[in-house]
């Protein structure tokens, strides 16, 4: 057997094949026959099953891939947010009606054990979700790619909410079988932490610095298929565990302390156990810089020892692979590249650090300061100390370069520093990244433009070529073709399918903006969609939600900048109106607000805003007036699941950072090519959303954000928006005074006096421009025809939102790598 002609057993794309597959894993692997099957027996023989159908078509994507010896894209993220595989994998491997039928004529219905799925969640939000979206399209664009990250134990934690207080569960997503991974402990990596350097002179006469590791653990690589659509390729996302090493635990063991082997054995699998559920806000803890060196450090290795041909001369390493690094948690990447080819191969510094800055590449993902990583000098010496010298030679040849093209500017080469020193002396991982990859990224327009002018604006002026933008995309396969079935299908009637492939042709739907019949096709989607909504949040949440209303749906993490609270205030303030007599019911358009949002465990203000929000939602669908026409909808536990309902059902996309702090947002972007209309500030890729769709169809608001530092800097002052506002007075107030607290003004005190006295988010200055958006947002609710109107462009005009094109503008502008040609399908 070759290489390029691996012997794969596939089976029959047929229902009969399909059916005979299905019992063979039935009865061979599950150990049971359909009659005594419990469901998720039925659904992990499905997954099995449908895996069988993408094997052939893996092996021979790895295969051309290790024949060809392209150069290849290593996308290196600490969390890639899957979302379930099962349906991806049906429509990648176009077995969906086959798999109906066939389950069917077995009396097994589909949906149901579609639902049996937990869906592996094993990143915090955006950035997560966007390492899957891109993963998908690398795959459906035949680029040869490997995702890299952490198998961890315990995803993002389950929310429950107990008196409307967020509480965190364990999320342990394997217990019940995890059907999609396959483990390759032959391939395991030994990764070393800790101990010390030392000098030496090798055979040659050379001084060399060898690292004495003080401890190591052992990385086991399990492999998840990434199917492309329907393109005949699958390529592959490599998630890493951490196990004791076998030589620690033996040792142990023959000393006859169990105990302390168990321990030990415990200690090293500490490193995947669990997700750290901070979402732009990391918290410098020791065990999370154990993560991150030690995905990064099999990842390395397993790419050098396992994808380049035995012998591969390493000073040609950047024609075959791109490192992309997905935020900063992956840039110990750097110095360890550096450690392989100086220590181990015996590079020279220069040879070895020309190779590194070729292969590296960085996306920043954040303007916000405090989520720019840092990591104390003296941590990162003791758990890594070769790499911490690394770092400071590194630092030291690019700061005399500083030096030298500032005609020695002191000032700008301390602000430059790799090494932070104060308030205590630190790694600034952003700077490193920069200092060492080809290019670096903002994630929409506005985002690399203030990374460029307000971030890294030293860095910009010294390396000006190497700052790019590259906007975020969403995978139409997951967000349109899958979530929203009845809006494809709509779509396909009119366009073909192509879309599916191409996001840019929905443009072909601009003139049936204007015909009356889709329209009204385009309405009945939504309808259904709102339909499946009611239903899903009855079932899973004991939640009524009135499809007839307009839903008005705010998901994404919780955090003050997102501003959950400007929204809430709106609540509030029609709770308010009507509740005086200001308002009639009757001249209120119905709406639902559903909120969806979890907040990090440690963010007290975070946790706050979700209690009262759940307070005020409670007050609110207890009123017998008011809740006649608003309502608030708090599901617990957001997720990717959830979001592929509830994103077709909206109405109106509450996109609402305060100017200058959402680095683009990706929600933004499914809701409005699901049709939801945008309400939104001028931020992040919201810029692009309305330069696409065009202003009449998007509500804007708000601050710019030349606007919003101009008064900062003049010194903001958010008491006086309260004294000079009534309608804000009076919403303050019933929170202040403990309206929606049972009467008592203690419980939501924090709050108010965050909002009054600092307000870092601008809420109060943005408040009455968001109330004038929002009566906007009813006078064109009012008519259904212009509505939908505007829905319909809004789906037509954001095909530029597929991360297909941020692949390709990622391939042009970074990676300069090729697809592979599809794989005959
Ligand atoms: C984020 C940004 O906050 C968000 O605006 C962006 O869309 C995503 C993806 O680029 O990245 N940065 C970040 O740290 N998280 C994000 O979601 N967690």
């Amino acid at each position: 057997m070759t290489e390029s002609t691996p012997l794969i057993a596939t089976p029959e794309h047929s229902v009969e094949g399909f059916v005979r597959e299905y019992l063979r894993e039935l009865n061979f692997s599950q150990g049971t026959v359909l009659e005594r099957a419990s469901v998720n027996d039925k659904y992990l023989a499905l997954a099995r099953t449908v895996r069988h159908y993408l094997m052939a078509r893996w092996m021979r994507t790895t295969a051309d891939q290790i024949r060809t010896q392209p150069k290849a894209v290593a996308y290196l993220s600490a969390e890639f947010l899957l979302g379930r595989q099962l349906d991806n994998a049906l429509i990648a491997s176009d077995l969906e009606s086959i798999a109906r039928e066939g389950l069917a004529s077995l009396g097994v219905d589909l949906d149901e054990l579609r639902e049996e799925e937990i869906e592996p969640g094993l990143g915090n939000g955006g950035l997560g979700r966007l390492a899957a979206c891109f993963i998908d399209s690398l795959a459906t664009m035949s680029v040869p790619a490997i995702g890299y990250g952490i198998r961890y134990e315990y995803g993002i934690f389950r929310q429950t909410f107990v008196d409307g207080r967020q509480v965190e569960e364990p999320d342990n997503w394997l217990d019940r079988g995890s059907p999609w991974e396959f483990a390759h402990p032959e391939h395991e990596v030994t990764v070393s932490f800790g101990g010390h350097t030392e000098k030496y002179t090798d055979p040659s006469g050379r001084e060399r610095t060898r690292w004495v590791p003080g401890w190591q653990v052992l990385g086991v690589p399990y492999n998840y298929m990434v199917p492309g659509y329907r393109n005949g390729r699958v390529n592959t996302l490599r998630l890493w565990s951490a196990r004791a090493t076998h030589a620690f635990d033996l040792k142990i063991f023959n000393y006859g302390d169990y105990a302390e082997a168990v321990r030990a054995q415990t200690f090293a699998e500490n490193i995947s156990k669990v997700l750290y559920p901070e979402d732009s806000t990391p918290q410098g803890k020791e065990l999370r810089l154990q993560q991150q060196y030690f995905f990064v450090a099999c990842s390395l290795r397993d790419f050098i020892d396992q994808l380049l041909p035995e012998g591969f001369d390493l000073h040609r390493l950047p024609e075959r692979i791109v490192f992309q690094l997905n935020d900063t948690h992956p840039v110990i990447a750097i110095p360890e590249l550096m450690r392989i080819l100086v220590d181990e191969q015996g590079f020279e510094w220069d040879e070895a650090w020309d190779v590194t800055r070729r292969c590296f590449a960085y996306t920043c993902h954040t303007l916000l300061p405090e989520a720019l990583e840092v990591w104390p000098v003296e941590l990162m010496g003791r758990l890594l100390p070769r790499h911490l010298e690394i770092i400071y030679r590194i630092n030291d040849d690019f700061l005399d370069e500083v030096r030298e093209s500032s005609g020695g500017d002191e000032l700008l080469v301390r602000r430059m520093s790799i090494i932070a020193e104060h308030p205590e002396r630190a790694v600034r991982m952003a700077y490193l990244a920069t200092v060492a990859g080809a290019k670096v990224n903002g994630v929409a327009e506005l985002h690399s433009q203030l990374l460029r002018d307000k971030v890294l604006t030293d860095f910009a002026d010294h390396f000006p070529e190497k700052f790019t933008n590259v906007t975020n995309g969403v995978t139409p396969r997951r967000f349109l073709r899958l979530a929203n079935p009845g809006l494809s299908a709509l779509i396909t009637e009119a366009i073909g399918d192509g879309w599916v492939t191409d996001l840019d042709r929905l443009r072909e739907l601009e003139p049936l903006a204007d015909d009356a019949e889709f329209r009204r096709r385009f309405r009945e989607v939504k309808a259904a969609n709102k339909d499946r909504l009611v239903r899903l949040l009855a079932t899973r949440d004991g939640i009524d939600v009135d499809p007839g209303t307009m839903l008005d749906v705010m998901v994404k993490r919780l955090h003050e900048y997102k501003r959950q609270l400007l929204k809430l205030l709106h609540v509030v303030t029609l709770y308010d109106r009507i509740t005086s007599g200001e308002l009639a019911v009757e001249d209120v358009t119905p709406r639902t607000v559903v909120f969806g949002a979890k907040a990090a465990p440690g963010y007290r203000m975070a946790k706050e805003i979700i209690a009262l929000i759940n307070h005020v939602g409670a007050v609110v669908n207890a009123h017998p007036e008011v809740s006649r026409v608003l309502r608030v909808a708090f599901p617990a536990n957001y997720n990717v699941t959830v979001a592929e309902t509830l994103v077709p059902a909206a109405d109106l996309s509450e996109q609402i950072s305060l100017a200058g702090k959402e680095a683009s947002g990706t929600g933004n972007m499914k809701f409005a090519l699901n049709g939801a209309l945008t309400i939104g500030t001028d931020d992040g890729a919201n810029v692009e959303i309305r330069q696409l769709v065009g202003d009449e169809h998007f509500f804007l608001f708000g601050l710019t954000e030349p606007e919003a530092s101009a008064m900062q800097e003049a010194g903001y002052r958010p008491s006086s928006y309260y004294e000079e506002n009534a309608s804000l007075r009076r919403a303050i107030d019933l929170i202040a005074k403990g309206t929606f607290s049972g009467g008592d003004p203690a419980t939501f005190a924090p709050v108010v006096s965050n909002l009054l006295d600092e307000d870092r988010f601008m809420v109060l200055a943005d408040y009455q421009s968001y109330l004038d958006a929002q009566e906007r947002v009813e006078a064109a609710y009012a008519d259904p025809d212009a509505w939908s109107r505007s829905a319909v462009l809004n789906v037509a005009r954001t095909g530029f939102f597929s991360s297909d094109r941020s692949m390709r503008d990622y391939l042009d502008r970074i990676w300069h790598a090729e697809p592979l040609p599809a794989n005959g399908e």
